[in-house]
């Protein structure tokens, strides 16, 4: 029988983590044949990212996966073989108690966010016993190095085609609420080089209308200057993932956007999720860090200039000339770093791997 397993989602905002926990639901039933029970307490982005879920639906199956809504009182079920909390959600107490009462205790996941630091792969895996039961958790740290859990990319994912910068530069630009984006809208508009800019929708979309001055609603395009404004309308997520290897370059944000845009192999740049007290500039700096490698100086400079701008350090406008320039040694960059990804092991796979490999804590207690 192939191996169960419950994914619990707890939507904190945005649409990450929904995204991240449906891909992995979904690659663990389609490649890895699991029989995956994904308990989510909102399905309202999973219905935006992919069209054929109902929101309304207490329980519905799509793309192989049961999706449930979480919602308390949590009701009575045999746990899953494998448990898999993503992003530290906290499970229901009388599942966890009905864990620890299965004959063979299931194996306890955490999935964690991912980061560049370099502690990562020195926490990837450890365990974490409970205090009270025969359970025992464990770490799974997404990361972009190895002896870490690496990144999620499907099986089928296509090799995109090389960039060509031919014709006008075309943008995509999905982004927080970023107080940098006027000055570089300012900057492209003023600019000598014609910009395709395609603006994703929701923030995105609301904050070009501001600058704009005037309504921009889905599908509508406004020109100032050398800028050229697409409203998109919100697009499913395999769709969002294709769009970003038709751009010369991409403007991500968060966790699942930021991994596409490495897959699509184009230059792109970073917001990262803001945190409390900053600390949120150290996770940008350690991925700077690891992608700037190999790269020319002039390049690594233009690269770490412009991505600390867009995140709040520097002038963004200033800093747009000199990352324009290095656009062409970055692409074929992307390429590279992609198959050093590649390298790794997908998240799914490694996770699918390591959870079968581990011991429960009951049988590991038995042979000690
Ligand atoms: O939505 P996000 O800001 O999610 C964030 C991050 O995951 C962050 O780390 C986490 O702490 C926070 O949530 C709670 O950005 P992210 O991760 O890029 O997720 C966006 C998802 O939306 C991604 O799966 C791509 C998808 N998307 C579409 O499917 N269609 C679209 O039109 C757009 C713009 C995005």
């Amino acid at each position: 029988m192939n191996p169960s397993c419950d994914i619990f989602c707890a939507v904190v905002d945005n649409l990450g983590d929904a995204g991240v926990s449906w891909r992995l639901a979904r690659q663990l039933t389609v490649e890895h044949g699991w029989r995956v029970r994904l308990w989510i307490d909102d399905t309202a982005p999973l219905a935006l990212l992919r069209p054929g879920i109902d929101q309304a639906l207490e329980r519905q199956s799509v793309d192989g996966v049961e999706i449930r809504i979480w919602s308390a009182p949590f009701p009575v079920v045999t746990p899953a073989q494998i448990v898999i909390e993503a992003f530290a959600c906290e499970l229901p107490p009388a599942y966890v108690a009905a864990m620890a009462e299965q004959p063979r205790q299931p194996v306890w996941i955490n999935l964690e966010y991912l980061s560049a630091e370099d502690w990562v792969a020195g926490c990837h895996g450890l365990a974490s016993p409970h205090p009270r039961l025969p359970l025992s958790k464990h770490f799974f740290f997404p990361g972009f190095a190895s002896g870490t859990g690496g990144l999620i990319r499907e099986r089928n994912l296509a090799v995109p085609p090389a960039p060509t910068f031919s014709g006008p530069l075309t943008v995509s630009l999905f982004c927080y609420d970023n107080p940098a984006l006027p000055g570089l809208l300012d900057a492209w508009a003023a600019g000598s080089e014609p910009l395709e800019c395609c603006v994703a929708d929701g923030l995105p979309r609301r904050r070009v209308a501001n600058w704009l001055g005037a309504p921009f609603p889905a599908g509508a395009l406004a020109e100032r200057g050398a800028l050229s404004l697409r409203a998109l309308p919100f697009v499913p997520q395999a769709n969002y993932d294709s769009s970003l290897s038709a751009c010369d370059l991409n403007f991500v944000r968060g966790e699942d956007s930021f991994v596409r845009a490495q897959w699509a192999e184009r230059p792109f740049v970073w917001q990262i999720y803001p945190q409390a007290d900053d600390v949120h500039h150290g996770k940008l700096e350690a991925f700077l860090n690891l992608y700037s490698e190999g790269l020319d100086e002039t390049t690594a400079v233009a690269l770490t200039d412009f991505w600390r701008a867009w995140n709040g350090k520097g002038d963004v406008a200033a800093a747009w000339p000199a990352f324009r320039a290095a656009l062409p040694a970055l692409a074929p960059h992307g390429p590279a770093w992609a198959r050093q990804m590649r390298s790794i092991g997908d998240l799914a796979g490694n996770l699918a791997r390591e959870a079968l490999n581990k011991p429960s804590r009951k049988d590991a207690m038995a042979t000690n």
